[in-house]
């Protein structure tokens, strides 16, 4: 990705109350940057996308990266895959964040077939695809919404297509879910965070950010119709899961 991106310090001074976290252009414009900071193993998950594809991606098959910010599942792919080894569709619905994810993977990969659109996944038309990426988005969903999108992305998948699913958690013991959220803060810290920006951003994602259990993801892929799903990568309280359409399933 394109390092012309701006420090995040949207918390940095003290903000009305009320001011809840969106994805708009004060976002986009800092967005690799506070990604980094704020996601502990964002780049180690980015880094095993193109090596899950190679095992399970058809070659030339369609690749779905829902809440795809500027891309980056994209790019990711794109660094691992040959041009003609698929085709990728990044979904947003955040207007600012198209825009630039269309900049960027013009200028970073002209030579590979990807498209950004600007789109709901709670109503997207979906096409037939060998690998749906749907990394730090359900998280924004209403927990009721969640359901019926896996319900639909597990259709939309072919036979023998995989899910990689990344997304903040909770621990249903609270003590452990405490320790790991201390240090979660201690890691912000240590990125450069403020007890103010760290505080702050808290309180903007109160009930914009609503994460699960692993248990309640695992038990939603099985409703939703995946035989097959588990916990590939967990640091702190936020974890990677894949799951599985079987092959000989139509
Ligand atoms: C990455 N996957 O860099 N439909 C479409 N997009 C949505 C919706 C929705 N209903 N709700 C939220 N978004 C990316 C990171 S960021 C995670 C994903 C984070 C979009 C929203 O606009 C934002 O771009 C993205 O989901 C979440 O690998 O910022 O913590």
């Amino acid at each position: 990705m394109s390092d012309a991106s701006y420090r995040d310090a949207i918390y940095s001074t003290p903000l009305d109350r009320t001011a809840r976290f969106s994805f708009d252009e004060r976002v986009v414009a800092c967005f690799p940057d506070m990604i980094r900071r704020s996601v502990p193993g964002y780049g180690q998950i980015l880094g095993m996308l193109g090596l899950i594809a190679r095992r399970h991606l058809r070659h030339g098959a369609h690749v779905y990266d829902l809440g795809c910010s500027l891309g980056a599942g994209g790019l990711a792919l794109a660094g691992s895959l040959a041009p003609d080894a698929f085709r990728y569709t990044g979904v947003d619905l955040s207007p600012a964040m198209v825009a630039r994810a269309r900049e960027i993977l013009a200028t970073e990969c002209p030579e590979y077939a990807m498209e950004i659109v600007e789109g709901d996944i709670r109503r997207l038309d979906y096409r037939p695809a060998g690998m749906i990426l749907l990394n730090f988005t359900l998280q924004f969903l209403e927990p009721s919404e969640r359901d019926a999108v896996l319900v639909a992305l597990y259709e939309a998948l072919e036979p023998g297509g995989v899910l990689v699913l990344s997304e903040k958690i909770v621990d249903p013991d609270e003590a452990d879910n405490a320790w790991r959220v201390e240090r979660y803060h201690d890691f912000k810290r240590a990125n450069g965070y403020s007890e103010l920006e760290i505080s702050q951003k808290r309180t903007a994602l109160e009930n914009v950010l609503v994460p699960d259990t692993l248990d309640t993801h695992h038990a939603r892929l099985a409703r939703s119709g995946f035989t097959r799903s588990l916990t590939w990568f967990q640091y702190l309280n936020f974890a990677s899961l894949v799951a599985f359409k079987e092959p000989g399933i139509a």
